[in-house]
């Protein structure tokens, strides 16, 4: 009786006491969730800088802009420009319309001492087909232009022949229909090496340079078969077209190469194979390497950034604030993506950090990569920076910013979402130390940085352009590539010159150059730019006798940035200095 009594007051205690405590539980979580972290789509603290109006001056023309000097430029009499893509290469075609940067000193003088606005000025550049010549003009004032004035001397100290121009869409529709013609001309050849007929055909991929001197414009162009991941799927068949004359009625082409085998002429290939004394290619087909679906399906999603306060950076025009950082920025579809001014703490460190030019060069037997070298601003970088997808190509919360440009189109167009900005966590402290020897404690600070970043699609390579704002006051500009290898088709001789990644296809040797420009401005103009090496000295050890010791020394070399351009190339990293 005692016993069960005494159990059932047990019991009921453990009962009120478990319920009062999941009654506290609640309680306490409800006060306490108050106080944790909650994502928060507002700033809920505000930003460190400012954005500055000024920055203006470094930014791309607007649409608004392009057209006025399109329409200013299709006014002018004299220059008979047309802005037809399917303009005839002996026409005069407005190429490309982008800012005219402001002079260094002059924009100083705007930012530190109050100067005036400077002007805002385009820079066109005309392909005179009609006199044969390339040249570049600056069109201003904006918003309503009244003068345009030839800079082609003035800048490059040269005049540069037509023959030198870039490729345009309205030349590749000519050189396409002039390939179709050599197809229809090996017609029997063309389907059973590489079963082209009425509905299938190849696709062509140009080398550079296109010839070995001045005035040549002589491609070598290689085909590769009409399926996903076209660049690794060589056919084995390369012809090389002089297209140096503004009329295509008369290009012509000047040597093929089937299967490893040069002929001078289509009849020679053509006579060679009916003859059966050419190693014939047999059409075959062959499995999909190239495609860029996933191979399997993701597991979950994946981690996500978020801010858990806002953004701690904000973006204006083309004025970025972050922490103590702030700069301005700007994407030319030549060159490529820009920031300027660069501040922080409200000081300059940067004038201008830049992306100048995308080098490859590469190994082969075959012409089509023998010779050649991609300068990928002869064509142009910035042009390529097309929309960014969304977790993919950046967090999905980042900042999209559309861009416009006018690279040989009719008319401006819009890149929509081709920056993005945004900060993330590297997953690294910035610094931190712990404490073991001498006292027992522990400092450290969580690494976030923000990016400023574009991607360039340059025919197979794409290109990922980052500049990276540090809390330290560090500036980082990285590059990295992906998309596609070049490749060429695998013929006797050819395994010297890189690796076979699928049957018949050989993955060409190859090295990439990167260069930017840095104008690094700290504390004033007048900046050293300073390199520190290593080397080994053999000293005595003043403490012993006829002992010595090979111990590390300092090398230093310093360099006026103001008096000298500096690049510096290596693979994969190249940086230019005070230009
Ligand atoms: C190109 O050359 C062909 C043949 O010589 C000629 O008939 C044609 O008019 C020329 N076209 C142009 C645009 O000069
Ligand atoms: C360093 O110098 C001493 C004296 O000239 C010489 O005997 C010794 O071999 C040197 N050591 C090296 C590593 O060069
Ligand atoms: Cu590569």
């Amino acid at each position: 009786m005692g016993e069960h009594s005494m159990n059932s007051c047990t019991k009921w205690t453990l009962v009120l006491f478990v319920l009062a405590s999941i009654i506290l539980n609640i309680v306490l979580i409800g006060i306490r969730s108050g106080r944790a972290p909650k994502c928060s789509a507002k700033r809920v603290h505000p930003l460190r800088r400012e954005h500055d109006e000024r920055s203006r001056v470094f930014a791309d023309l607007s649409r608004d802009e392009y057209l006025q000097v399109q329409r200013y430029l299709l006014r002018q009499k004299d220059l008979d420009v047309s802005t037809s893509q399917i303009a005839e290469p002996s026409d005069n075609f407005l190429f490309l319309i982008e800012l005219s940067l402001p002079g260094k000193a002059q924009v100083l003088a705007y930012l530190d001492q109050k100067g005036a606005d400077p002007t805002r000025e385009a820079t066109a550049v005309v392909f005179h087909g009609k006199q044969g010549l390339v040249k570049e003009y600056v069109v201003g004032p904006l918003p309503n232009p009244t003068y345009y004035r030839d800079v082609t001397q003035e800048r490059y100290q040269t005049q540069i022949p037509i023959t030198a121009r870039t490729v345009t869409i309205g030349e590749y529709k000519l050189l396409f229909t002039f390939l179709e013609g050599v197809f229809s001309r090996l017609g029997r050849l063309m389907k059973e090496s590489f079963d082209v007929d009425r509905d299938k055909t190849l696709n062509a991929f140009e080398q550079m340079p296109r010839g070995v001197q001045s005035g040549d414009r002589k491609t070598w162009i290689s085909f590769f078969r009409d399926v996903p991941g076209v660049y690794i799927h060589p056919v084995g068949f390369e012809v090389l077209v002089n297209h140096q004359s503004l009329n295509a009625s008369a290009w012509t082409v000047e040597r093929l190469l089937y299967n490893g085998q040069y002929f001078n002429s289509m009849e020679d290939l053509q006579h060679q194979y009916d003859a059966g004394s050419v190693k014939k290619i047999v059409y075959k087909e062959s499995p999909g390497h190239g495609s860029l679906r996933p191979r399997n399906k993701p597991l979950q999603i994946g981690p996500q950034l978020f801010y858990a306060e806002g953004k701690r950076y904000s973006v204006s025009h083309n004025h970025v604030v972050y922490l103590d950082w702030s700069f301005a920025f700007g994407l030319s579809s030549l060159t490529g993506m820009r920031v300027f001014d660069v501040r922080f703490g409200g000081e300059r460190i940067l004038y201008e950090l830049s992306v100048q030019e995308a080098m490859s060069v590469y190994g082969s037997v075959t012409p089509g990569m023998m010779l050649t070298k991609f300068l990928d601003s002869s064509i142009g970088i910035g042009r390529f920076a097309h929309e960014l997808v969304r977790g993919v190509d950046c967090p999905h919360q980042a900042t999209y910013l559309d861009t416009y440009r006018y690279i040989d189109v009719p008319g401006p167009v819009r890149f929509r979402n081709s920056i993005c900005v945004f900060e993330h966590s590297t997953g690294q402290p910035l610094r931190r130390h712990f404490s073991d020897f001498f006292h027992n404690s522990y400092g450290g600070m969580a690494n976030s940085a923000l990016v400023f970043r574009t991607i360039t699609s340059i025919g197979n390579y794409d290109y990922m352009w980052d500049f990276i704002f540090y809390q330290s006051g560090s500036v980082e500009a990285k590059v990295h590539a992906t998309g596609y290898i070049s490749s060429s088709y695998l013929v006797d001789g050819n395994l010297r010159f890189g690796h076979q990644v699928a049957e018949n296809v050989l993955g060409n040797i190859h090295t990439h150059f990167v260069n930017f420009k840095v104008d690094l401005d700290v504390l004033g103009v007048k900046n050293y730019f300073q390199t520190k090496d290593m080397k080994y000295v053999n000293m005595s050890l003043p403490w012993m006798t006829e002992r010595w010791a090979l111990v590390p020394q300092l090398v230093e070399q310093q360099l006026k940035t103001e008096q000298v351009g500096l690049c510096f190339w290596t693979s994969l990293t190249v940086v230019c200095i005070g230009l």
